[in-house]
Formats: structure tokens, sequence, C-alpha cells
């Protein structure tokens, strides 16, 4: 064991000055000496450039302070394995966290830049697709700030999530390009490398005395390299990094081939390897189910377990304290594979017995599930895993001897139970469940959201938890009140400062303090003046982007997630499209006026969540062009929905949209994102939903519709949505009006399949909580009119939200799961 010294020891490097006219002689000095370009012909690009250069290198004096710091005291590593990392873009992040934003904001004025304008340059770093990669990306930046010593691992994605642009209201997917420009926030280490190996064969050796060692012989290898970018905490208490792994040939192009004219064959190996990290797989809560997508995962994790086990051996003289020093969280089952590479580094390349290593493993591990959709839960074909991982469908087959053994003798498991809970699926085709890998293989298992983990225990982990009783525990998410408060909303963030101070900077639950200002009429005004500020802002965007004109005075009513069928923004439409009626059949009634709002992507092959995005452009159509509407409702979806768009109408909206069927949405973070902002939520006990109505009290939430166990046990006895529908005029008229073309003129039965499937099956439960949810929708209509009551419970919203802060999520996971 090295040395150890106190933290305080450690020296802190100078703190270099902040003052303006300093900040302005660096940026000048990047701007020459790194980027090549006089001040007098930078391009607003190398401004952006520069300004992120000069706050890196600010960043960098603390994150080498942070490094020091861990290996001195032998401080417990935390590692975030997750193929999504959703950051969206950085630049404000990093300088608010390190207090940097007006200084900087000053500097660049005096150089005639406007920092506004080129924040507004920087691309997202969109390497995820929705609410998984966007909670790793909440909790990179919480770990940070909580100061545990943390690595985020994943892959450096050339092409993140696509861009997503409308046809005549179809989504078209393009390319993503983040990298066009360089990513000045990244430092390369070709010192970091590490061989991947997939195929191939594995040979036996004999050691004697029954004992063997395995040595894979992989048929193909790629390098691995790390891209690292620093984390800032707030207040840069800590700096931690995210290393990415980028794929390279190991021979950059073959020679002999090229010598023999083959130009094309001489790069073949070199572009296969490097497609290895090309794209991001744009599926969301849907299993990606190709080849190419087990590379991605068994790449990443090999890459990143290499490391950790290296690191480790730096410190520490061999693995028997793997467990103290490390502790690996699993981002859902993309990295379980890391469960078996595990084991066979240490086996196979260490020397260390079978028995002893899957210990180590298991302590090691912690898993967290993020849903229980069927269609998500991945599994792979034995007969792909093991021409891809031979060794480790070996250790796979151990792992399960060695638990179906333990069930059977000491827990008198039948074959039932021993079928649910073993490593590979037998009926049909042979199949690797990787969630099961993941549980047995960690030796904590976490859900989402309450009512998440708890119906873990009882549906998909029923048996393993039988047999693992104290595994399955829950951490509810959370949201950085950074990017999602202070940044996205900074008027608000003022006034909250003004009225209680910044001591909730360093809690967010001290937010309850504005409780006494909720009826408050002077700050009820400058809270809705805010609101609007915020909606006027929005409403601009709107307008440039889709040309679409939309009233801050009306109801800003947002769905914004991915489109899927189990979120029900369906519903929503139909809704509207209900609405639309009545205002015309009702017109002497006092309508609130409304927009309302869509935004997100479908996944590319998924045929009914892209007609759903084209209906609610086909309605919105209609509905906005006609005049007996009078302009009382609006239906706009926007394009192109990413981190940066949410940071636009998370702060302007007033009503959120949290509708998903009971049961379906583990725990869903937009809502707590719109609720810290002060927007209502119209929602179904689902996910966080329910600990969000304990929190900000059933008063100052709309809750409607089946709960999960209703619509479990309506799902187990049938029902028939064709009555439901034929007992409700106002859904049997809109559904009507939507199959039988009257909003597709230019193709009649566009929706006629998509209506059809309620009558049906209704899987979704969209006919079954209509009346519920138009219901619901009018009180919130009723709310709105009364506009004191309605300040007092948005005001109310974000003062008792402070608790799902992801600050408080990370504090969790460090002291229940990681030791940390
Ligand atoms: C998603 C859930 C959300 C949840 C996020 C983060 C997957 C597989 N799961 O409800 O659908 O908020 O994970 O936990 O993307």
């Amino acid at each position: 064991m090295m040395n150890r010294v106190t933290a305080s020891e450690i020296p802190t490097p100078a703190l270099r000055s902040t003052e303006p006219t300093q900040l302005a002689t660096e940026l000048v000095e990047r701007l020459k000496y790194r980027i090549g370009k006089d001040p007098k012909v930078a391009k607003p690009h190398d401004w952006l450039t520069a300004a992120i250069l000069v706050a890196r290198d600010r960043i960098t004096d603390k994150w080498m302070d942070s490094t020091r710091r861990t290996y001195a005291i032998g401080a417990k590593r935390v590692y975030y394995l997750s193929l999504e990392f959703l950051i969206g873009r950085l630049m404000r992040d990093a300088m608010t966290n390190i207090g940097l934003m007006d200084e900087m904001r000053e500097a660049l004025a005096s150089l005639g830049v406007d920092i506004d304008v080129i924040a507004e340059l920087e691309p997202d770093a969109a390497l995820g697709n929705g609410g998984l990669g966007r909670l790793a990306a909440c909790f990179i930046e919480s770990m940070a700030t909580t100061d545990v010593p943390a690595y985020g691992y994943g892959i450096r994605y050339v092409h993140g999530l696509f861009r997503q642009e409308l046809a005549d209201g179809w989504q078209v997917e393009l390319p993503e390009t983040w990298l066009a420009h360089g990513n000045p926030w990244e430092f390369e280490r070709r010192e970091s490398s590490y061989e991947i190996g997939f195929g191939g064969a594995v040979e036996t050796v004999d050691l004697g005395g029954g004992r063997q060692r395995f040595i894979w012989k992989p048929a193909e290898r790629v390098i691995a390299t790390a891209f690292d970018t620093p984390v800032v905490g707030w207040r840069a208490r800590r700096v931690n990094t995210l290393r990415l792994w980028s794929a390279y040939p190991i021979d950059p192009i073959l020679l002999a081939a090229f010598n023999a004219g083959d130009h094309i064959g001489a790069l073949r190996e070199s572009n296969k390897a490097e497609s290895l990290t090309r794209v991001l797989y744009p599926a969301d809560a849907t299993a990606a189910g190709q080849e190419l997508r087990l590379r991605q995962e068994f790449f990443f994790s090999s890459a990143s377990l290499q490391d950790i086990l290296r690191r480790h051996l730096q410190q520490y003289p061999d693995f028997t304290s793997l467990p103290d020093a490390v502790a690996i969280q699993l981002n859902d089952t993309h990295p379980a594979v890391s469960v078996a590479e595990l084991v066979r580094l240490l086996t196979d390349v260490h020397g260390i017995d079978f028995d002893a290593a899957w210990d180590l493993a298991r302590k090691t591990f912690a898993y967290t599930n993020h849903t229980l959709l069927p269609e998500a839960l991945e599994s792979w074909a034995v007969p792909l895993f093991e021409r891809l991982l031979p060794r480790h469908m070996q250790i796979v087959y151990a792992i399960n001897a060695k638990i179906l053994l333990e069930a059977r003798n000491d827990h008198g498991y039948d074959d039932q139970k021993i079928r649910n809970i073993s490593l590979i699926e037998e009926s049909g085709e042979r199949r690797v469940r990787m969630g099961n890998l993941a549980f047995v293989g960690s030796h904590s298992v976490n859900g989402v959201s309450a009512l998440h983990t708890e119906l873990m225990k009882e549906t998909v982990f029923a048996d393993l938890h039988r047999l693992y009783p104290q595994r399955i525990n829950n951490k509810t998410n959370g949201i950085t009140p950074r990017r999602w408060l202070m940044q996205c909303n900074p008027e608000l963030f003022n006034l909250i400062c003004e009225s209680i101070g910044v001591s909730f900077e360093e809690d967010a639950e001290r937010l309850k303090q504005l409780d006494v200002f909720a009826g408050d009429a002077a700050f009820q005004e400058r809270f809705a003046a805010i609101k609007r500020q915020n909606k006027i802002k929005l409403a601009q965007l709107v307008q440039a982007r889709v040309g679409i004109r939309i009233d801050p005075e009306a109801m800003f009513d947002i769905q914004i997630k991915r489109i899927h069928e189990y979120k029900r923004q369906l519903l929503n439409i139909i809704e509207a499209v209900a609405l639309y009626d009545q205002i015309r059949s009702r017109p002497e009634l006092d309508w609130v006026p409304r927009v309302k709002l869509f935004a997100g992507k479908a996944a590319p092959s998924y045929h009914n969540a892209k007609l759903i995005i084209k209906l609610a452009n086909d309605v919105g159509r209609v509905i906005n062009n006609d005049p007996a509407v009078r302009g009382l409702l609006k239906v706009v979806f926007v394009p192109n929905y990413n981190v940066s768009l949410a940071e636009m109408m998370v702060p302007a909206a007033d009503l959120s949209e949290q509708i998903s069927t009971a049961g379906m949405e583990a725990s869903g973070t937009g809502n707590m994102k719109f609720a810290l902002n002060g927007a209502l939520t119209i929602g179904t006990l689902d996910g966080a939903n329910v600990e969000m109505r304990d929190h900000v009290g059933a008063d100052n939430i709309v809750i409607f519709g089946m709960t999960a166990a209703e619509v479990a046990r309506v799902r187990a006895e049938g029902h028939s949505p064709r009555a439901v529908i034929e007992n409700s005029p106002e859904l049997a008229q809109a559904l009507l009006a939507i199959s039988s073309g009257v909003f597709s003129p230019d193709d009649r039965s566009r929706y006629a399949g998509l209506i059809e499937g309620l009558y049906d099956h209704d899987w979704f439960m969209v006919a079954a909580d209509f009346d519920a949810y138009a219901k619901a929708q009018r009180e919130v209509d009723r709310l709105w009119k009364d506009k004191s009551r309605w300040e007092t419970k948005t005001i109310l919203n974000t003062a008792r939200m402070g608790w799902f802060s992801s600050d408080r999520t990370i504090r969790q996971y460090a002291t229940e799961i990681w030791g940390a």
C-alpha cells in the first residue's frame, strides 16, 4: 500500500485570477497560439473554442487536485458504466459551476463578442436517447458536486442521436455531427489504450490436479483509446473524469494489400474497427438486438474494466482489496457483459481461481434497472454470443450452474422457478438474459422510483428476489438543479436567491423556505412575470422554427419526451381533438386558451411512434387554421427535441403532461424538471409521479386514471375497449374523426389501423383512461381561471421539489450501495 497523507496536506494550486481583463488577455492568447487566429479575423466558432479553452485550463487545475486527493487518501472510486451520456451543451454548465460566467461575459464583451451568441453555437453532445442517458449526465455532475471520486465510462460516438426534421409532418432522420468543429473539452489519451478481442476460440491448458487454465485466442482485435472530459461540480469542489472510448484498428492500413492494388481492401480492417464507435443506436426502452450493439457493449465494458484493474494495481498489491477500493455501477443491462469479463480478466489474465473471482465480482458490481418493458429486456441469441465471446459463454454457463444448483439444493426451487431465474432463456431459441446476469453478478440491484422498485420485486425479478431478498433496493431518480433551474431559468433562480438567500444551492431541500411566499400577492406577480418572459422566448423560438404564432397569454401545455405508445402522446392528441369539437359546438362557453406543445423523437423503426408524430402535425394543421377555434386551441409539434430545446421549453410550461399508462414509466425525470420550474403536473400514478404527489401535496398536482394495480388486473381479466368507447360520446366522436380522415384528407385511411388498435385491445389503456383524463383537463382549466390559486400551486411545486435533486439520489447511492 502506498503512503497515505491526509487531504489537507495536499497543496491546492494557486487560483488563477478571474478578473475580466485577465480573462480577455487569455482569450486572445488561446486564439493566437492554440487556434492560430488573429482576433481581427476570428469567427464566432473560434471565440467559442477560445472561451472553452480558458475555462478548461481553470478546470484542469482543479481536476489534477481532485485526482491527487483521491489517490493520496486512498478513497474508494466509483465507476459509472453507461452506454449513454446525454450531456447537451457544456459551456454554460462548466462556467456556472466554476463561478466564471459573469466575468467571462464581460471579458468577451470587451472583445466585442456576445457570450450568448457563441453559446448557441456549441453543439449538443447527444450521446444518449432519453431519460437513461440524461440521468447519467445529471449523475456525473452530482457526483462531482457531492465530492464522490468517480469516473463515467462510455463510448465516444462520432454521431450521437440523429437530428430530426419534419417533411410534411413525417419524421426524417439525419446524421448528427457534433464533432464537426472539433471538441475543445476533450483530451485524447493515446497512452490509455487497450486491446479488445472478438471471436476466435478458447484453449484449455491442463495445470494438473484437476485444475485448468483457459486462454482466449480472439480472431479479431481492435484498440480502445480513451478521450477524457473533465466534469466539474458545483463551486468546482471536485472535478471528475468522463472517459469515453473510441475504436481504432490495430493496423491502420494493410500495406501489402494496398501495394497489390487493392486500395479499398487495404482499409477494410480500419473501417470495421472505426464503425464500432461510429453511431449511437437510436433505441430507447427497446433492445437494439444487433451484433454491432453487442460488440459496442463488450468493447466499452472490456476497455473500462482493463483500465480499472490497471489503476487498482498501481495503488494496491493485488485484487483482494478490489471491492473496498472500487464500486462499479452498471447503468441498465448494456454493460452487463462486464460481469463475465471481470471474471475472465481475474481468472484467465491474473490467475485468480474462479470462486474467488466470482466473489470479487459480486462484491464490486451493482446494477440499476430502468425498465420493466419486456421488449427492452436485453437478451442475446446463444449462437451469436458464443461466436463473438466464446470464453464469456463458458463463464456464463459456469455462473449459471452455480446459481441454479444453489437454488435447487438450498432453496428447493422447482423447474418453473429454475426456468425463471436461469441466465439462459430456454423457451424457443436459447438466449442469454442480460438482466438476470446483471442481477446475479451484483450485490445491489436498484429500481429508479418507489413504485418501479416494488413492481420489479413482483414481476421480472420475482424469483430472483425470493432467492436474494436483500438485494433489490430503491433509489428514486433526481435531476441536477444547476442545469435544470440555475442555468435554464436564471430569472427564477435570482428571484429565489433574493427571497430566501443562497443556502438552497448547497441543499435543494431548503427551497421549502419558499412555502411562505406561496400566497404572497407581490411574490406571485413576480413569479408569474418570469414565467411570462420564458413563454415569450419560447413563442419566438416556435415562430422561428415552425412558423406558428402562439400567444404567451394562453396556457402552455407541454409534453416532451421520446415518442412511445406507453407514454401516451396519443391520449393527449385525442383529447385535443375532443376539445376542438367542444370549442366549435359550444362557442358560448368560457374556454381557456391553450397551446398544446409536443416534441420528441421516435425510434426510426418504430412505426406507430412515427405515425403519432404525423398525427400531431396533421391535427395541428387543421386546428390551428380553423377560424371557428378563434385561437383558443393550438397544437404544435416542435422538431428536433434535445437537451438544449428542453432547457427552453421546461421553464416556459404552465402544465406538464406525465400521462403514461400506470406501471410502465419506471420513473421519469422530465416530470421533475417541469415541477421544479413551477409547472403544474397532470399525470397518472406512475413512476416518480407518485412520490412527487407525496412531496408537493395532492392539492398541487392533478392526478387521474387507473393505478398500476388496476391496469394489471384489467389486463389479466381482459377488457372491452369497444364498450368503453361506445359509452363515451366525446371519445367516440374524436376517434371517428381521426380514423375517417378528417385530419388526413390526402390519405383518409392513414390512421384507421392506429385507431382500430384502441377498439380491439387498447393495451396502453388510452380508451380506458380517456374520460378521466378529459375530466382532469377541465379541472386544470378551472384552476387556471383562479389566477391567485394557480400561482400558489405553482410556487409550492418549486418550493417542494428540492428532494428530487440528483445530489440527494447520489448521496443515497454513495452511502447505501457504494460505501463511498
Ligand atoms: C428510462 C425510463 C424512465 C426513467 C429513465 C431513467 C430506459 C430503459 N429507461 O422512466 O423509461 O426515468 O430510464 O431512469 O430508457
